[in-house]
């Protein structure tokens, strides 16, 4: 199995999940250039990351790859405690973080720059908020709990992820302090710590 990732990319994600499952795999570094050329288009014509890989067959987009690392993975339990409702709990923060927050910071990444400075500042700002606004859920959710959805499930990495985003964007995470020791956590996690050493992030 190899997943194609760059650094700190959504697909850190799932670099951190594949350590977490203690399986042997196979992580290959793409650059921006590298996503560009015709062997990486082959793999995923939206020239993205991630892409996980078993031989000939490629997957591609991040919530269908955690699922599946859940399902090839299943006595590592990233899938949540067995039940469908809990499952169903960990697809629910997978979709939050995957259709909500994460193309939320497609403006603070400066997609829309073709916008005009003044439009592209006030996506930005609106960006910002509304990055608040889900920031603010996920403290609350965390609130007792040490993951997400009450087991350590392929959704906190997203979480993970996405958190150092909006740490370098300056959304404002002023008062989360569940989501402040959630990172915190995360970050002296061993399996955490192998993914950003691999990335060249650590
Ligand atoms: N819908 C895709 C989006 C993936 C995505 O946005 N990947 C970003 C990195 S976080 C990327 O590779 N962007 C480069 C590009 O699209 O050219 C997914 O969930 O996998």
């Amino acid at each position: 199995m190899k997943l194609y990732t760059s650094p700190g990319a959504c697909s850190l994600a799932d670099h951190i999940a594949l350590q977490w499952t203690g399986a042997p795999y196979e992580a290959q570094i793409v650059s921006r250039d590298e996503r560009k050329q015709d062997w990486y288009r082959a793999l995923n014509p939206a020239g993205a990351v991630p892409v996980l890989t078993e031989g000939d067959w490629v997957l591609t987009q991040n919530s269908a790859i955690l699922n599946y690392i859940v399902d090839k993975f299943p006595e590592a339990k990233l899938g949540g405690d067995g039940t469908p409702e809990s499952r169903a709990e960990v697809n629910r923060w997978l979709a939050f973080l995957n259709a909500d927050v994460h193309p939320t910071f497609h403006a603070l990444f400066g997609t829309e720059a073709y916008l005009g400075p003044e439009a592209e500042a006030k996506a930005k700002e609106q960006a910002k908020r509304a990055l608040h606004g889900y920031f603010k859920r996920a403290d609350a959710q965390l609130a007792g709990k040490d993951w997400l959805t009450g087991s350590r499930s392929v959704a906190d990495p997203y979480l993970f992820v996405v958190t150092q985003w909006a740490k370098k964007t300056g959304v404002d995470l002023a008062g989360m302090d569940n989501l402040a020791a959630f990172d915190a956590h995360m970050a002296a996690d061993p399996g955490v710590q192998a993914a950003l050493k691999a990335e060249g992030l650590l």
